[in-house]
């Protein structure tokens, strides 16, 4: 990575050290993952009729490219080199509805081991715009967390016999709302 990162002329004009540069493209790869792994998990749904699910993961497939468009342009601004990730790994299939939703709380889970190992590196550092900049981060991933083990639960509330599978795709549609405490 480093070759394809700022030379050492351009490090001049950037406020970011290059391990943190480093780190900071590390998360716009893991956000532009997570992008991917969610419009995967929307397909399959799509597939097998699970429209409202479906509905759901391509909308948070669209926070996710959010996500990661904040790093992007944050490192731009600091005067470093954002790169532009490869996408490789995306997962096509699952076992069942709840596979998906399992799935989607591990990565949500690793998303926020993430951002706070970055948290951290910052503080250590002293670089204190990022560490600022990563606050937003911290608080998202917050709601993310929540959001997933809310959909989870959903499987063990809704019982899945007959219409009940239909009931549970439309209440996991719902969870666009958010399921944050102002919402509650
Ligand atoms: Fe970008 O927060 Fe989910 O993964």
């Amino acid at each position: 990575m480093s070759k394809e990162s700022s030379t050492e002329k351009d490090r001049l004009w950037c406020s970011l050290s290059s391990e943190t540069e480093q780190m900071l493209n590390q998360q716009i790869a893991v956000e532009s993952a997570s992008e991917a792994h969610y419009r995967a998990m929307a397909a399959w749904c799509d597939v097998h009729g699970h429209r409202g699910a479906a509905a759901l993961l391509y909308h948070h497939a669209e926070e996710e490219n959010e996500h990661m468009m904040r790093i992007f342009r944050y490192v731009d601004d600091a005067g470093g080199h954002p790169l532009q990730p490869e996408c490789h790994n995306i997962r096509h299939t699952f076992d069942s509805l709840k596979a998906v939703f399992e799935l989607a709380l591990a990565q949500e889970i690793k998303v926020t081991q993430s951002i706070h190992r970055l948290v951290d590196h910052c503080l250590s550092t002293k670089d204190f715009a990022t560490f600022n900049f990563l606050q937003w981060f911290v608080a998202e991933q917050v709601e993310e967390e929540a959001l997933t083990r809310r959909a989870l639960e959903l499987f063990t509330i809704i019982p899945q016999e007959g219409i009940g599978i239909y009931t549970l795709d439309q209440a996991l549609e719902k969870l666009k709302d958010g399921v944050s405490k102002k919402a509650r």
